[in-house]
């Protein structure tokens, strides 16, 4: 259900959740229009994500309920899991610098990729159209 190429098309409270994560206003501002698109390769328990942005592109590799690293494209290192739960994609992942956790969900609803953001008590969601 996963699979596919998904362009991000609107997102919701991402410039709080930015600002949360201490992200400057430059960068949030950049951010906004990041025009990110990730292709999702499921195969079994493992995942191959090819993530493109105006920031970069990066190739992820993880397998369900293996630890990896991570690094978010301000910079920010993590490291965490991703877990399936039913139909929901969900992830851990805590902050090298400073110990926090930010968690994550994928879940395709109507169509859409649905991403949610959660950290240090402010949520966000990013809305993904199939391509
Ligand atoms: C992936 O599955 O795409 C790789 C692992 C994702 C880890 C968590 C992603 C959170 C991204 C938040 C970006 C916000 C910038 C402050």
């Amino acid at each position: 259900a996963f699979n596919g190429t998904w362009k991000v098309e609107h997102s919701e409270n991402y410039d709080k959740f930015m600002e949360q994560m201490g992200i400057n206003v430059v960068k949030r501002k950049l951010a906004e229009h990041d025009n990110l698109k990730i292709v999702i390769e499921q195969t079994g328990d493992k995942f191959h994500i090819k993530e493109s942005s105006t920031f970069r592109t990066k190739d992820i590799d993880f397998t369900l309920g293996v630890e990896f690293d991570y690094s978010l494209a301000d910079g920010t290192d993590v490291s965490g899991t991703w877990e399936l739960d039913g139909d929901v994609l969900t992830g851990k992942f805590t902050r090298k610098d400073n110990n926090k956790v930010l968690s994550t969900t994928r879940a395709v609803v109507d169509g859409e990729l649905v991403q949610s953001y959660s950290y240090d008590g402010v949520n966000a969601k990013r809305i993904f159209k199939k391509a």
